[in-house]
């Protein structure tokens, strides 16, 4: 029998609509679906992934049954087991690690947005584990943070023709992370008379390229550069004075802490134009602004938390709050949130005190979810606890490899290819090769599942559901229903954490059957029914503004959930964590020691500035490289100089460059691009997926050109306990062995 059943592609996150044909359990066709959210022809003409989606739902590549190891642990020798018999051992042997060393002895890790995360996180809290090692710290907590400590919640960036005056476009590459519907929205505003364009960014983006204005800051000054149009604003007396005085806290001290970041001074430390700061800075408080930022800003170490709140202040003065066409504060959803979801609340205070990063890094634990939440709570709204509380890898790590303070001795990787993604490759591998018990849910053996102890297969996009909230912080969710069973054996992750769950005593948690059943559960309190809510495919009401302007049930604005009830350009709560009040630059990152740098020199090395893992389509991180098209377009893994540069190291396009810091080395091959001097920006994510399945020694490829190895996960910035791919340092030398990208 053939039927149209519709789906969502879950290759980004828009999780476009679609219409799959389906034969006897088999999707034999997919097409756009243009009656169903989200749809956009826009994003359907600049994506090439999603015709993949056939290929992927039966990949040879693909694990279809769970697999058990049977040889040493990378030795590539499987079992195939039934699902009952990995349930049963993994619940025992996760049982007994708890008995033997405690319930903080399991740890998890996770990566970007490729799944709803909770079922994991509801396993964990009621297994009793806050060990979550999550990709958060460095893509999106910082700014979640910044904005609830500042604002009291978080918001998103309000775009709207007509309305906004300026985009400032600070540290993200839409044209390559994002390269469909936004990116359109940012080259519509580049083209237009109405809507100034600013970049802030240190290579000549595809968006700089559009831009009115294009500041290329030293890497990891943004928050000195954020300070200095601060300075301008102030000096000027640009800011919104009504605005100031009735709804933010602090103007005065804020005042103050930027005198000395005049346009000169500035310039000289982010190496800007100084004309260029002061014309950003008018831009900024002329009119209606709307700012988006990324990866670009929260990866670069120990200034990470204070950028953001530069960026904050910048807003809030400039009367950016909260205002269409500006910055619109999210309301709380009405369907039930990731925090409910998750269950975080299970975890008793003995469990909660196991959390590693309890006094290292203050606010990225219980006690500063705690204290935040206070606050939060004042307007009804929490945020996901798991995220905003996961742990630091360093000290997880550290736990895995001396005991300290407790052994970590078990895993559970969902949806992450640390051995790609996560920093310090070396050091991942060495802690995670001496473990007990390493459990990844995947579609693929990847390098990382070629460790494990069991490698559990999961339904991908079509085969499952989906209802994409982004962590609960709005009143937004989107997706659709799965248009077949899953093929094969495989399961969704919500099955395979609830089917553990129930064999450690956690059935009650789970009531649940099935991944849509709990997405109608949580969908329920908007009086949505999940059948009805999958033929339209989004929840969303129309964004309100200047929501504190709205009188609370004492007759008074409800204005902000902060300890002062306004905006806080000085902090009344980070203090409370040994934070500043103010946000200060910090020191950079260093990947090189001195000797290595004097040693390396002597050999003809360069010590240079670099940049890691800007975004590239077609691939995603550590994904779609086994693509043939794509490999024919962008066959291998490049580090990036402008021509300047090149010519001063002896380099040309194509050449071989080794990269070498104090964790490890790579090597690359030479490309030119438009960008600063003395930075080289370098791909990550590269292993060879096409050559089989990975295995000992080399797993994949992963020693040859994987960035990460160069890194480090060392806390840097004492709040969230961040630590940096960007504005970070490596030595760079020429290199005559072929690479074997240079083969396929
Ligand atoms: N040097 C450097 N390192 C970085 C970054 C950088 O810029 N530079 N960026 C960091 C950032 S922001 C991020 S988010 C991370 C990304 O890091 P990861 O998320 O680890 O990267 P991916 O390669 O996307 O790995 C996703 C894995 O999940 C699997 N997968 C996909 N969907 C599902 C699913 O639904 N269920 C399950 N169980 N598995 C699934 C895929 O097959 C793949 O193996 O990398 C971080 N690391
Ligand atoms: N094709 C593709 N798309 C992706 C992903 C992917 O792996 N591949 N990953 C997804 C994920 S997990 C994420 S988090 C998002 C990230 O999406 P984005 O935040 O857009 O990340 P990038 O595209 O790398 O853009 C970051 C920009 O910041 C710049 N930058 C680096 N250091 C600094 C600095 O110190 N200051 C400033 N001002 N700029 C700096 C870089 O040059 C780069 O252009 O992309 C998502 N989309
Ligand atoms: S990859 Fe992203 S943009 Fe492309 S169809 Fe899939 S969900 Fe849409
Ligand atoms: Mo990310």
């Amino acid at each position: 029998m053939i039927e149209t059943k519709p789906t969502n592609c879950h290759f980004c996150g828009y999780c476009c609509a679609f219409l799959a044909t389906v034969e006897d359990g088999r999707v034999i066709d997919l097409k756009p679906d243009p009656t169903r959210y989200p749809y956009d022809e826009r994003i359907l003409a600049g994506c090439r992934r999603w015709k993949m989606n056939l290929d992927v739902l039966d990949s040879p590549r693909r694990v279809n049954y769970p697999i058990r190891r049977v040889g040493e642990r990378g030795s590539g020798e499987w079992e195939q087991v039934s699902w009952d018999e990995a349930f049963d051992d993994i619940a025992q042997r996760f049982s007994s690690l708890r008995d033997q060393y405690g319930s903080g002895t399991l740890a998890s890790m996770i990566g970007g947005p490729h799944a709803s995360f909770w079922p994991l996180h509801r396993f964990m809290s009621l297994y009793g584990s806050p060990n979550n090692m999550g990709i958060g710290q460095i893509c999106w907590n910082p700014r979640i943070w910044m904005d609830a400590i500042s604002f009291g919640w978080t918001g998103e960036a309000n775009i709207v023709y007509g309305v906004t005056d300026a985009l400032f476009i600070w540290g993200t590459n839409p044209a390559q992370s994002d390269n469909s519907a936004f990116w359109q929205t940012i080259r519509a505003a580049g083209a237009s008379e109405d809507m100034q364009l600013i970049c802030v960014d240190p290579r000549f983006t595809q968006v700089a390229g559009c831009a009115d204005l294009w500041l290329a800051p030293r890497p990891g000054t943004d928050c000195t550069l954020a300070l200095g149009m601060l300075h301008v604003i102030i000096e000027e007396g640009l800011e919104d004075r009504a605005f100031v005085d009735e709804w933010c806290h602090g103007f005065d001290e804020l005042a103050e802490h930027v005198k000395p970041f005049t346009p000169e001074y500035v310039g000289g430390f982010c190496d800007v134009d100084s004309d260029d700061i002061v014309r950003a800075a008018r831009i900024f408080a002329s009119g209606r602004t709307a700012l988006v930022s990324g990866r670009g800003i929260d990866q670069v170490g120990k200034s990470v938390a204070p950028t953001h709140r530069a960026i904050c202040c910048l807003r809030a003065i400039t009367g950016n709050v909260d205002r269409a066409g500006t910055f619109i504060l999210n309301e709380a959803s009405d369907f039930i949130s990731e925090v409910e979801f998750e269950m975080s609340d299970a975890l008793t205070a003995e469990q909660r005190a196991l959390c590693l990063n309890e006094g290292v890094a203050p606010l990225q634990c219980f006690t500063g979810y705690d204290l935040v939440r206070e606050q939060t709570e004042k307007l009804g709204r929490r945020l996901p606890m798991r995220y905003m509380t996961s742990s630091s890898p360093d000290l997880v790590l550290k736990a895995m490899e001396t005991g300290d303070p407790y052994r970590v001795s078990a895993l559970i990787v969902n949806a992450t290819n640390p051995l790609l993604t996560y920093a310090d490759t070396n050091r991942v591998f060495r802690a995670l090769m001496g473990l007990e018990l390493i459990v990844v849910l995947d579609y693929y053996i990847t390098p990382t599942a070629a460790i494990a102890d069991y490698v559990l297969p999961c339904a991908g996009a079509i085969e499952r559901p989906i209802f994409q909230i982004h962590g609960g912080v709005a009143n937004f969710g989107y997706g659709g229903p799965a248009a077949v069973e899953p093929y094969y054996e495989r399961k969704t992750d919500y099955d395979i954490f609830r089917a553990l769950g129930e064999r450690l005593g956690q059935a009650d948690a789970w009531p649940d059957e099935t991944l849509a059943d709990a997405f109608a559960t949580q969908l329920a309190p908007t009086g949505w029914d999940w059948s009805d809510y999958c033929l339209f495919g989004a929840y969303s009401l129309p964004p309100s503004e200047e929501k504190h302007l709205q009188l609370g049930s004492d007759g008074k604005p409800q204005g902000f959930a902060t300890t002062t009830g306004k905006i806080e350009l000085a902090s009344e709560l980070l203090p409370k964590l040994d934070g500043q009040r103010l946000p200060e630059q910090g020191p950079f990152m260093r990947l090189c020691s001195p000797e290595l740098i004097e040693e390396l020199e002597a050999e003809g090395a360069h010590h240079v500035e670099m940049l890691t893992g800007s975004r590239k389509q077609p691939y995603n991180a550590s994904m779609y490289l086994e693509n043939p098209d794509f490999r024919r377009g962008t066959p291998g893994p490049v580090v990036e100089m402008c021509q300047a540069m090149a010519d001063r190291l002896g380099l040309a396009k194509g050449d071989t460059a080794k990269l070498i810091t104090d964790y490890g080395e790579a090597r690359f091959t030479v490309s030119i691009a438009k960008m600063r001097d003395e930075l080289i920006n370098v791909d990550y994510g590269w292993w060879h997926p096409e050559n089989g399945v990975p295995q000992a020694p080399d797993f994949g490829g992963i020693w040859e050109s994987n960035v990460n190895t160069l890194t480090s996960c060392k806390l840097q910035e004492h709040l969230i306990g961040t630590w940096a791919y960007n504005a970070i340092d490596c030595m760079i030398q020429k290199d005559d062995t072929p690479l074997s990208w240079d083969t396929i």
